[in-house]
């Protein structure tokens, strides 16, 4: 199983989805036909509905008229691009207008492509198939650059980044946010005895192990150092966090990895230290870091292989 998929997040093996916002029925039904065999797509009549797809569906392309009774083509463009949901998909015009001006006008909405009424079919399709190339190798790209290379699950970089947002959204609702720190016990002693190659099949296996033991679909691990990984568990309580930091102990363990260890168990174990609460003012970001890290040196301290709150 490829380790980038296993969240359904950057999935690039689906057809893409195109949306057409064009008050004419005729001209979506011509791109329509036109797009058949490259993607999937979508209409809407006017740009409040359009907007609204676009935020629902979140295709990958979307091809819009100028023209259009309510908003036109720009201000729905400006619209796209000023929303976190929407603004990575790419926006493509196609309207009667065929001057420089409106050209400048599309571009500076935040446009990729300008294309002119009547327009040529070759020329869209050639289009279309360019920017949904590109828009792939976009998504690709992002998907990397948030991964940890060795072990596939998101990075340092992807979880710092995560980590705000998700305790920004948990304060504004008034949630409970959970966090477990992963490390895997006496790791260094792995390289010492089997060599720093099995010592890296440890990380993968382990890492591979808490992704696929987590149970809901917000919920991501991400390494956080060498040997050493975070959950991160959205709407989670302080009872569930500890049943779920548990949960992903037992796991590990019962990959029955080879490890002779001063724990006596003969096989690979973590320690986990977990922390959640709701956030407030007195309980910043950083505050679940230091509170699940030092819970984490107690589980090392008491003798690993545990969780401690
Ligand atoms: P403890 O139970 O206290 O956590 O003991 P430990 O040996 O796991 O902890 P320590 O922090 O002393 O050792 C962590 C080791 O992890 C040291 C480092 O060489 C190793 N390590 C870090 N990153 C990698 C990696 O990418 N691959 C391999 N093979 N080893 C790594
Ligand atoms: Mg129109
Ligand atoms: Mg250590
Ligand atoms: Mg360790
Ligand atoms: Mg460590």
């Amino acid at each position: 199983m490829d380790l980038l998929q296993l969240d359904g997040q950057n999935d690039i093996s689906t057809r893409p989805l195109v949306l057409i916002i064009d008050d004419s029925q005729l001209n979506q039904r011509i791109l329509q036909a036109l797009l058949a065999d490259l993607a999937d797509t979508l209409c809407a009549g006017d740009g409040e509905s359009g907007l609204q797809l676009a935020r629902s569906k979140r295709p990958d392309l979307i091809l819009l008229d100028v023209e259009m009774p309510g908003m036109d083509g720009y201000a729905v463009c400006r619209a796209l691009k000023d929303s976190e949901l929407t603004a990575e998909s790419s926006v493509i015009f196609v309207t009667s207008h065929n001057d420089t001006e409106h050209e400048l006008a599309a571009l500076s909405a935040g446009a990729v492509d300008f294309v002119s009424k009547p327009f040529n079919q070759a020329v869209v399709r050639a289009r279309v198939q360019t920017h949904l190339t590109l828009q792939r190798q976009t998504q690709f790209l992002r998907g990397l650059a948030s991964r940890d290379g060795l072990t596939g699950t998101y990075n340092r970089r992807y979880f710092d980044q995560q980590w705000q947002t998700e305790y920004r959204r948990h304060y504004r609702q008034g949630e409970s946010l959970g966090l477990a720190l992963i490390d895997i016990d006496y790791f260094k002693l792995v390289n010492d005895t089997q060599g720093h190659a099995a010592g890296d099949d440890v990380l993968r296996l382990v890492a591979r192990c808490l992704i696929q033991s987590l149970r809901r679909p917000a919920e991501f691990i991400a390494r956080y150092g060498g040997e050493e990984f975070a959950a991160v568990l959205p709407c989670c309580t302080a009872e569930e966090v500890l049943a779920t930091g548990d949960w992903l102990r037992q796991q590990v363990q019962s990959l029955q990895l080879p490890h002779q260890s001063p724990t006596g168990l003969g096989v690979v174990s973590i320690s986990v230290g977990v922390f959640a609460a709701k956030p407030s003012d007195a309980l910043p970001a950083g505050a679940y870091l230091q509170a699940a890290d030092h819970a984490l040196y107690e589980a090392k301290q008491q003798g690993r292989n545990r969780v401690i709150a």
